[in-house]
């Protein structure tokens, strides 16, 4: 059955691979799941049609069949229970993977993409400073504890799962910011993410879109 996904037609982030699609493609890699990819441009992200698979219009999708899905988490947790490359196969462990895609999603990437969203939308304001302070702070408590909690370990349990690419995914999101900096184990261990054939599929593949077409803004 054919899968299709949706991604931006400019991504505003020009192709770095900080648009929601690259976490699903890459999740798709690691299962050797071929896919499509529909295009969607701001406008048409907002329409009826798209509405109708993605209540909030927004991307990534995912259609395979009769089955449309929505939400990254959702999307990901489907893949990877068809694909024991992504989650283990004892009842224990696979809970436990799951437990760190939530995690991921919930506890670690809040104050991480409130820090980005205030960066496009609050800068100027006289509070903006004291406010992203605060967020970096937030941030920073959350890296030391998944820090001492990934210790020396290649990943967050015994094997690479879907909690561990939705964990580097959202951390990808810091690094150009140095705050990975003060926890050289979680740098290498979203450099150990990057360093996967199919993170880098799905890299390129984001990026072939974007290449060459300026970020929309
Ligand atoms: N919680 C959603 C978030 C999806 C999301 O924020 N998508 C962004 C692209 S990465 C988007 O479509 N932004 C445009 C908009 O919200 O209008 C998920 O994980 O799928």
């Amino acid at each position: 059955m054919t899968i299709t996904i949706t991604a931006f037609e400019r991504s505003p982030d020009g192709g770095r691979g900080l648009a929601r699609d690259t976490r699903v493609r890459w999740a798709l890699e690691e299962a050797g799941q071929p896919y499509e990819v529909r295009l969607l441009s701001f406008t048409a992200m907002k329409e009826p049609a798209h509405l109708a698979l993605q209540p909030f219009g927004q991307i990534p999708t995912y259609e395979e069949g009769a089955l449309a899905l929505f939400e990254t988490g959702a999307i990901i947790l489907h893949i990877a229970e068809r694909h024991a490359s992504l989650l283990p196969g004892d009842a224990g462990s696979r809970a436990r993977a799951i437990a760190w895609m939530f995690a991921a999603l919930n506890t670690v990437e809040p104050p991480i993409l409130e820090r980005e969203a205030g960066g496009y939308t609050d800068r100027g304001k006289v509070w903006y400073e004291e406010r992203r302070a605060m967020l970096e702070d937030r941030i920073r408590v959350r890296l030391g504890q998944l820090s001492a909690r990934l210790g020396d370990a290649d990943w967050l349990e015994a094997g690479f799962s879907a909690g561990d690419l939705l964990m580097v995914s959202v951390l990808l999101r810091l690094k150009a910011s140095g705050l990975l900096d003060a926890c050289p184990n979680l740098a290498a261990y979203v450099a150990r993410g990057e360093a996967r054939p199919a993170y880098k599929r799905a890299f390129a593949a984001q990026l072939a879109v974007n290449a060459g077409r300026p970020p929309a803004g």
